[in-house]
């Protein structure tokens, strides 16, 4: 079980119930998007609770600042993959660019076909948290979220939105896609919040 590639610290950095995988698997709801011209096609807004919604060009987006992250993944669905290496343009450099209302506390991520997920926006800011490019040197597959992907590690994978175009900002917390199919509204792994059925 314990291959050549597993760290020596690979037991206490796995949550309860969950099992580790050297492999990428692929998860996610519907179908995934392929694009014929992405720069024309995709584009990335912030709206809701700020002063004046910003939207970028997928030419703008790419151009932002970009940085190394390393990082372990959890999958509800109880895999985890340790190690990651990505490329991708930290969170605090999207929100450098809109004005947030005060009453902001929550933000929903909005995905292709209308998929989202939320959490709370410290969650969302913390300097862990960032927008994935690059995933162990290759550019994002489509499967995995080409052009950009959310990557939020410390909650369950799912919380990381694949196919990304928007952040709105809330005042209250508001169920997304599978939030709103009984799984939790925070997700933290360390605890198991997998499921919020009741
Ligand atoms: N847009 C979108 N993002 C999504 C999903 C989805 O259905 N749609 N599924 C989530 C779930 S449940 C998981 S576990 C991860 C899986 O990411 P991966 O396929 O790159 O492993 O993507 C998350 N992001
Ligand atoms: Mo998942």
């Amino acid at each position: 079980m314990f291959g050549s590639k597993t760290p020596a610290d690979a037991a206490e950095r796995t949550p309860p119930g969950q099992t580790l995988t050297q492999g990428f698997p692929v998860l996610h709801y519907g179908s995934v998007p392929h694009y014929g011209d992405v720069s024309k096609e995709w584009d990335f807004r912030m709206f809701g609770l700020v002063e004046e919604e910003v939207r970028l060009s997928y030419d703008e987006f790419m151009a932002l600042p970009r940085r190394e992250f390393k990082n372990d993944i959890h999958c509800v669905t109880t895999w985890s993959k340790l190690d990651n290496v990505w490329e991708g343009v930290p969170v605090a450099e999207l929100l450098k660019l809109v004005r947030i209302k005060p009453e902001a506390k929550y933000v929903m991520l909005h995905a292709e076909h209308g998929w989202t997920t939320n959490l709370p926006l410290d969650d969302f800011a913390r300097e862990t948290s960032f927008f994935g490019l690059k995933h162990n040197g290759e550019t994002l597959t489509p499967d995995h979220g080409y052009p950009v992907r959310a990557v939020v590690p410390h909650l369950y994978f799912w919380k990381s939105a694949k196919w990304v175009r928007g952040i709105e900002f809330m005042a209250k917390d508001k169920p997304g896609f599978w939030e709103r199919n009984g799984y939790h509204m925070y997700g933290d792994p360390w605890q198991e919040q997998r499921y919020d059925f009741d």
